[in-house]
């Protein structure tokens, strides 16, 4: 192929990625990529080490069509620690999907599902045992002086009356505060619970963060309705039609005031998941509402992730910052969004701590990354306990051997 033709196809290829894109990091990469000269940054044939642009590898070739982002998103975690009071690992309990950390009256607030007992998966009695170590759970609170040290308050909100749509579990709950009102959202399951269960979201607010907790009659959430299964067994990879990528579960809530409006980031879970070359087919979606309370309709440009999995999103810059982890080709990545829909990668990272509990008090410094100095996870203790831990991370922007001054 002449080095033109490639060259076009390059273009057009990068034209195609770039679509819709606004940042000058991309137009500048445009700009290098089309036929008219010049035809390839030398500097950045340099920057990227490359030995003969004339003879590029795929993978040269895919490098020079990343968009010129810097390190500033870049970081490193370090392990989780454990916490010490109510929250240390305790036998024969579960506590874990922690809430983001609230700070008010100089204490540390945190919401989390909370259930006792093991699992004994869907072979067992579903009508008696729990399923899942997140089965048979209600959200219980903590709060601290110094985000170590935790006391258990008590149940922030139980399961609902047999029958109701939370009659089984409660679970996985993040907080928003607005206007000195507090909002719980969290995944809701009623029984039975089997693999073809769909599960939905659920809000309930308060005027205080100690509660009492009013909850709404219906769920704020539900999965999308087109979806059709194969057959009556219970096989949740059985289906004539998958349907949108929410199709079966919608998970993770947390809502955001953005834009002066409520912005309802989940995590879907489509009917017939497949496992594909990223793994698990898993992606968030948004819903926005005006009003906390709802209605929150789901944004046409859903899904607004390819991959990820528990929700882990902060505003920064104007625009909606979301650490993607665990499942799909773009796992292990940090990107934002300038409008809260469209995220692009800007950094690509190892090690990121699941189901994370931001620290929502942090300080909104210029730091992209800096909400993320610390806060909660969850660790498996064993296949049946799970216990809140404590994670910490920090910018990385340079490599420096033991020893060496740093003399930046
Ligand atoms: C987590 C979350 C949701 C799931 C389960 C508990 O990783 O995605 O909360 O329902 O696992």
């Amino acid at each position: 192929m002449s080095k033109y033709i490639f060259l076009s196809l390059l273009s057009f290829c990068f034209l195609l990625t770039a679509c819709g894109e606004k940042n000058n990091e991309n137009k500048s990469i445009k700009k290098t990529l089309q036929p008219e000269a010049p035809l390839i940054d030398e500097e950045e044939i340099d920057h990227l080490g490359i030995t003969n642009k004339d003879s590029l590898s795929a993978a040269s070739k895919r490098a020079l069509l990343w968009p010129k982002i810097g390190n500033e998103w870049f970081l490193e975690f370090s392990s989780l620690k454990p916490l010490k009071g109510d929250l240390a690992y305790e036998e024969g309990v579960v506590r874990r999907d922690p809430s983001a950390i609230i700070k008010t009256n100089n204490l540390y607030y945190v919401w989390y599902s909370k259930s006792e007992g093991p699992s004994q998966g869907f072979g067992g009695n579903i009508e008696k045992e729990k399923v899942f170590p997140w089965d048979r759970c209600d959200i219980w609170y903590a709060t601290s002086k110094d985000g170590w040290t935790w006391k258990e308050e008590g149940m922030a909100v139980k399961r609902g009356r047999k029958g109701s749509y939370d009659d089984r579990s409660v679970f996985t709950v993040e907080i928003m505060v607005h206007k000195d009102k507090y909002y719980l959202c969290y995944q809701t399951v009623q029984s039975p619970y089997n693999v073809r269960v769909k599960n939905q979201v659920g809000l309930a607010w308060a005027d205080s963060p100690d509660g009492p907790w009013h909850k709404l009659d219906k769920p704020i959430l539900s999965p999308a309705d087109n979806g059709i299964w194969r057959g009556t067994s219970q096989n949740r990879f059985m289906v004539e039609k998958k349907g949108d990528f929410d199709s079966h579960k919608v998970h993770d809530p947390c809502i955001l005031p953005y834009k002066n409006k409520f912005y309802l980031y989940y995590k879907g879970e489509q009917m017939g998941e497949e496992i594909t070359f990223g793994g698990r087919q898993i992606r968030h979606g948004v819903a926005i509402a005006d009003n906390p309370l709802g209605p929150y309709i789901k944004s046409p440009y859903n899904p607004v992730s390819n991959s990820g999995h528990e929700i882990c999103v902060w505003p920064y810059a104007g625009g909606i910052a979301s650490l993607i982890t665990t499942d799909g080709p773009e796992k292990n990545t940090l990107q934002w969004a300038a409008d809260g829909i469209n995220f692009e990668i800007k950094a690509v990272i190892k090690n990121a701590p699941h189901a994370i509990g931001l620290n929502r008090s942090a300080p909104q410094g210029d730091r992209p990354t800096q909400i993320l100095d610390w806060g909660l996870s969850h660790v498996y203790n064993t296949s049946d306990y799970q216990s809140i831990m404590r994670f910490s991370a920090h910018p990385k922007t340079r490599h420096i051997a033991k020893g060496v001054k740093d003399k930046k």
